[in-house]
């Protein structure tokens, strides 16, 4: 609740370029900040200018090899950006599908499906996310092994005996998945463990975002819920962060309960507060600023920003301008 105190209007009233940077301070120490604020700002000039899209670019339809849009929802890149992975429907229930193309500066081949078992062909399978070594994590309605809902699955594919079995990734208190809904596993290493970032709506009844540290044994606990900027009492869903674990976009409905869109935040370091909580579909904007905008991810190389809204569209990013 408590973040409510603070206008829901600062991821777009367009009034500061500073909105939603001290979220939490209040009184006196708010005018100070704003007052700290205003002289960085003339301290830091150009690069402070970009902080309302972040360099990132407006953006357009993902364009398939022979044309049109690629289809789909819940995009994302392989690591090397070879393989593009969407959640499509192809007959009736959502299948994680692949497209392919031969370096990052050609366009996708049209998708083909991800065979059984990563598909379950009475299910819902998305919210696809590869790593690397073949590890995938993902999100399916199967009632095997279910916590209740859509929960988390993790699989490996080997090359000499193709898709190992999905094992969930565990039941709430001990693990992260819920009777209710999670959305978009995203999983970074860096020195301090590997980190698994989520959505669900089960503790808040809203969707918010989490983290869970790895244990050692490999498994994930419940994770703890991110504060504001990054939780309203809206849904804020689908997190994906960059490698480096300084860079996190997600969907959230604060600006507009009946269409998501697309937000960015960033941290100055790996265990550092999320700063600069920023809506992308607002600011850049984005062409698709009145449909809902889903599941945003970022490429390994931190270049471009790929989301669902009726397709898979894209947003480069001008590492010229980036902080
Ligand atoms: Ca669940
Ligand atoms: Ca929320
Ligand atoms: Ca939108």
């Amino acid at each position: 609740m408590r973040e409510q105190a603070i206008p829901q209007g600062s991821a777009g009233s367009g009034g500061s370029d500073r909105e939603g940077f001290w979220p939490g301070w209040q009184g006196r120490i708010a005018a100070v900040a704003v007052a700290a604020g205003a002289v960085l700002a003339l301290l830091s000039g150009p690069a402070m200018a970009d902080f309302r899209n972040a360099a990132w670019g407006e953006s357009s339809p993902l364009e398939l090899a022979g044309g049109g849009q690629v289809p789909g929802g819940c995009p994302i890149e392989s690591p090397a950006g070879l393989f593009l992975f969407t959640a499509q429907r192809p007959s009736g229930d959502l299948d994680n599908l692949v497209n392919q193309r031969a370096s990052k500066h050609e366009p996708f081949q049209p998708a083909n499906p991800l065979p059984a078992p990563v598909n379950d062909e009475n299910a819902d399978d998305f919210c696809p996310t590869p790593l690397p070594d073949g590890e995938f994590f993902f999100v399916s309605r199967r009632t095997e092994g279910s916590c209740g809902g859509a929960d988390m699955f993790r699989t490996v594919l080997n090359p000499a005996t193709g898709w190992e079995e999905p094992v969930n990734l565990g039941c709430t208190p001990n693990g992260p998945n819920t009777p209710t809904t999670e959305f978009s596993p995203a999983v970074i290493t860096n020195v301090w463990g590997t980190f698994l970032f989520f959505s669900t709506d089960f503790y808040t009844g809203n969707q918010d975002i989490y983290v869970s540290k790895m244990r050692p044994d490999g498994s994930f606990g419940k994770g703890e819920r991110l504060p504001y900027p990054i939780n309203t009492d809206y849904d804020d869903r689908q997190p994906n962060v960059s490698q480096d674990g300084r860079e996190l976009v997600f969907a959230s409905n604060r600006r507009d309960p009946t269409n998501f869109d697309i937000f960015y935040a960033k941290r100055f370091w790996q265990y550092g507060r999320w700063r600069k909580v920023t809506n992308l579909s607002e600011t850049v904007p984005f062409d698709t600023l009145d449909a809902s905008e889903t599941r945003p991810s970022l490429s390994w190389d931190g270049e471009r920003l790929v989301y669902g809204s009726g397709g898979v569209w894209l947003s480069e990013r001008d590492y010229r301008k980036r902080r």
